[in-house]
C-alpha cells in the first residue's frame, strides 16, 4: 500500500502541547522536512526561545539550545561562529524577537551573521495569557489593549520583515502564511530557501510565518485563519523583502562552488 502520510525522523515524536488549530505545530513541522529532506538533521543546531514553543528542544530531533527570552540571535550567533558546517536557526515568536529581542534581532541582521531566525507572528503574547505584542494590529482587542490597539497611546505595529530587510547584513528575508495548503508549501519553500542562503554563506537569512494563536484571540482555529487573512495580510503582505533573486539553482551552484573550495583548500 503507497504510503500517503508519515511522521517525519525531524521531530521526537514526542505529542505536542500546543492548543488545538495552533500553527506552531505546522511551522515545526516544515523546518523538520527541511532537515531530513535537505539532509542536515544530524548537523543542525536550533535555538529555542520563550514563548508557547520555549520546549521546542524536545520536539526538533536535532541539536537545540535554549536562549533567554529575547536573546537566541545573540546564542545563534555564537554558535555558528564556533560551528562554521553546523546549520544553525532560531525559533522565536513576535513578543520574543520584537519586543525584548528587538536588539539582538536588528544588530543580527546588520552584522550579518550566517543563521537562519524563524520568525511565528501571531500578533500576541500567546503564553502569557494574549497581551499587545509589537506586532498587535491597530484596532485589535487583546487583555492589555481591550478597547483595541490605539496608535495615538500604543503606537503602530512593527513591520519586521520590511525592517530587517533594510540592512545590508540581511540576505534573505520572506514573509508567509500558514494558511492553506498552498501558503503552507510556499512557507515550505522559503524555509528551505533559508537553509540554503547559510549554506551559501551569503548572511542573515529570515523567515516571517503569519500565524494563529485561537485561544488567545478567541476564536475556533477556522474563523482565526480567514481573521488572519482579512486582518493581518494588508498589514502584513505577504512576499519576499530581500534575495528575490536567489534561486534554488544559484543556491545550489553557490554550495557546490563552496565546497570545491574547501575541498581544494583541504587537499
Ligand atoms: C525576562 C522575561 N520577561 C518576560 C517573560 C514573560 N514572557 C514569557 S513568554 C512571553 C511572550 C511570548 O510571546 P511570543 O514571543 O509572541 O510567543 P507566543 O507565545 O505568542 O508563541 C513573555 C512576555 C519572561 N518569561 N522572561
Ligand atoms: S496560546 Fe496561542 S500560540 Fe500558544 S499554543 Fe495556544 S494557540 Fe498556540
Ligand atoms: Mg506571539
Amino acid at each position: 500500500m503507497a504510503i500517503v502520510f508519515q511522521k517525519t525522523e525531524g521531530l521526537t515524536g514526542k505529542p505536542f502541547h500546543y492548543c488545538p488549530g495552533c500553527t506552531h505545530g505546522i511551522a515545526h513541522r516544515l523546518i523538520a522536512e527541511s532537515m531530513v529532506e535537505m539532509g542536515i538533521l544530524g548537523t543542525t543546531t536550533g535555538v529555542a526561545s520563550v514563548g508557547c514553543s520555549y520546549n521546542s528542544y524536545e520536539y526538533f530531533n536535532c541539536d537545540m539550545v535554549q536562549a533567554a527570552h529575547g536573546r537566541a540571535p545573540a546564542v545563534a550567533t555564537g554558535i555558528k561562529r564556533n560551528l562554521k558546517d553546523h546549520t544553525v536557526f532560531t525559533y522565536q515568536g513576535d513578543g520574543d524577537l520584537a519586543s525584548i529581542g528587538c536588539a539582538e534581532i536588528i544588530h543580527a541582521a546588520a552584522r550579518g551573521e550566517k543563521i537562519c531566525v524563524f520568525f511565528i507572528n501571531n500578533a500576541v503574547y500567546g503564553m502569557t495569557s494574549g497581551q499587545m505584542a509589537p506586532t498587535t494590529l491597530l484596532g485589535q482587542v487583546t487583555t492589555t489593549s481591550p478597547f483595541g490597539r490605539d496608535a495615538s497611546y500604543q503606537g503602530y505595529p512593527i513591520n519586521v520583515a520590511e525592517l530587517l530587510s533594510n540592512l545590508t547584513g540581511a540576505a534573505y528575508v520572506e514573509r508567509v502564511s500558514l494558511t492553506d495548503f498552498k501558503n503552507i508549501n510556499n512557507a515550505k519553500k522559503a524555509v528551505q530557501k533559508a537553509f540554503k542562503v547559510q549554506q551559501a554563506g551569503l548572511g542573515f537569512a529570515f523567515v516571517e510565518f503569519l500565524s494563529i494563536c485561537p485561544t488567545n484571540w478567541g476564536k475556533e482555529p477556522l474563523e482565526a485563519m480567514e481573521w488572519l487573512k482579512e486582518k493581518m495580510i494588508p498589514q502584513y503582505p505577504l512576499g519576499c523583502f530581500k534575495g528575490e533573486d536567489l534561486t534554488v539553482q544559484s543556491l545550489d551552484e553557490m554550495i557546490a562552488a563552496k565546497k570545491a573550495e574547501a575541498g581544494e583548500v583541504k587537499a
